[in-house]
């Protein structure tokens, strides 16, 4: 990896994405419009090489012969992208595969050409082509990286990998762990098992693999920590399909970010659902004592538990326990006004036990299947946008799922808040869980021009009908400001 220093004198760096200067040629640069104050570090650049091939991985150890799989540089996950809040990205993706694909960096605000949605932001990079991606990363937290080509079969044969900005003044911890969470469905000779391409997986809860994986080799991770030490412990969710309710038995993590956006702390006290796409931060104090040893369970399926994680104490004695943690700094983001908002409906039918299924597509959204999917094939064109906004105009979207299947609904492009029970509106989040037959509104603000993609984030539904698009028009006159994050 190349870090090196530029700098526009007189300009703050979401003034040089607007003007284009890092984009150019790209038509779409228009990143959010923030008064920013100057900032006296120059952006610095870091540039990587992500290229997308076959590999063979020994995913279940020395007892199984390698598995085959599609990997970014030869790794599961692939390279962990880490840089500091500010910095700027440039990244050379090199399409190694014999498909198209492309790279979408989930839950970074940045310009829409650099989405990486074929059809829609980009065309899809052809094999043996290259595509240059290149953003600011305004926001500190934990996101990742995949394709949105086939992402069914992409991600459910290896594609996938981390992100991380760091705070400019990072938390004091002893360590900082990412544990990248995803299945892999394989036969008995380790392979992965083929028919990617399946109606029962799409009508249904999507391809659930038989075999966890944390960051690329069969769970349960170990995490070796001192008694009395400090842990962030950052989840990504980067399975096809597969919800997890995960338990930390022995401990009570706090909760501090969702989706890479800190949140007010809480204590973790029962079990936590982690949806595909998902990230979660947690500040894990080790309070038990030395030798001691602790399992991290899913539990979503109670009567098939799978151990994701063992918390193992090392023999030295106690160090001494910090202070609460007090919480993350927080991002920079729009936030909802909900007094003149405008209110959208999404009303998702079809699947398995419902009879709206069409020829063409399991699932519909508002009525109708979008397409990119029903094909199960690459995204074919850009459909016409399910809904239009003006920039910078907050949104309240009620999601209505009239089907009997879980539906993590992931909108690019915006952080969004959900309605809680309560009637108060939860932390922010680039995703949200609608359950079977329950209804869910969220409000986000439409905050940078372009069409951007909803969809369901198990694969196969999205690839299948469950997906949309909604275009950001730019034509405010008076921008929205964005201002810290009121944590909540
Ligand atoms: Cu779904």
């Amino acid at each position: 990896m190349v870090v090196r220093s530029i700098s526009y004198p007189n300009m703050n760096r979401r003034q040089i994405l607007k003007t284009g200067l890092l984009t150019a040629g790209l038509g779409a640069a228009t990143g959010a419009i923030i008064p920013a104050a100057w900032s006296a570090r120059p952006a610095r650049v870091r540039e990587h090489e992500f290229i997308a091939k076959p590999a063979r991985l020994a995913l279940l150890g020395e007892d199984y012969p390698p598995t085959e799989v599609w990997a970014f540089n030869n790794r599961i996950p692939g390279p962990i992208m880490r840089a500091t809040q500010g910095d700027i990205v440039r990244i050379r993706f090199r399409n190694r595969l014999e498909q198209a694909s492309t790279i979408h960096w989930h839950g970074i605000r940045l310009p829409n050409a650099m989405d990486g949605v074929p059809g829609i932001t980009q065309a899809a990079v052809k094999p043996g082509e290259d595509f240059l991606y290149e953003f600011g990363l305004p926001d500190a937290g934990t996101y990742w990286y995949h394709p949105h080509v086939s992402t069914y079969e992409q991600v459910g044969r290896g594609l996938y990998g981390t992100i991380v900005v760091d705070e400019k003044i990072p938390p004091d911890v002893d360590q900082d762990v990412m544990w990248t969470i995803a299945d892999i469905k394989l036969t008995r000779e380790a392979t992965i098992a083929p028919n990617f391409k399946n109606l029962h997986d799409a009508a249904h809860a999507g391809r659930l693999g038989n075999i966890v994986l944390v960051n690329g080799k069969k769970s349960p991770e170990v995490l070796e920590v001192r008694a009395g030490s400090r842990v962030r412990l950052r989840l990504l969710n980067a399975a096809s399909a597969r919800i997890f309710r995960l338990k930390f038995h022995g401990h009570q993590p706090t909760v501090v970010a969702m989706d890479g956006h800190p949140c007010t702390p809480f204590a973790l006290t029962e079990s936590i659902l982690f949806s595909p796409g998902n990230r979660i931060d947690l500040i894990l104090d080790c309070t038990a004592a030395p030798n001691a040893s602790f399992e991290v369970e899913d539990e979503f399926f109670p009567a098939m538990r799978n151990k994701i994680g063992l918390i193992r104490y090392n023999s030295r004695s106690a160090q001494a326990l910090r202070k609460p943690f007090e919480g993350l700094p927080p991002n920079t983001l729009f936030e909802p006004v909900m007094a003149g908002a405008e209110s959208v409906k999404m009303i998702l039918e079809g699947g398995a036990l419902s009879n709206k299924a069409t020829r063409e597509h399991v699932w519909l959204v508002n009525g109708k299947g979008n397409d990119h999917g029903s094909h199960m094939d690459s995204h074919g064109g850009a459909p016409h946008p399910l809904y239009v906004f003006e920039k910078g105009c907050t949104v309240r979207c009620l999601i209505d799922n009239r089907t009997a299947w879980f539906h993590p609904m992931h909108f690019h492009g915006v952080v969004l808040r959900e309605r809680l029970p309560n009637g108060s509106w939860g932390p922010m989040k680039d995703s949200t869980l609608v359950w079977p037959f329950k209804t869910q509104e969220i409000a986000f603000v439409a905050e940078s021009p372009g069409d951007w993609m909803i969809h369901c984030h198990v694969s196969e539904h999205h690839h299948s009908g469950l997906m949309g698009t909604f275009r950001v028009a730019d034509l405010c006159k008076t921008p929205a400001a964005a201002k810290p994050n009121v944590v909540t």
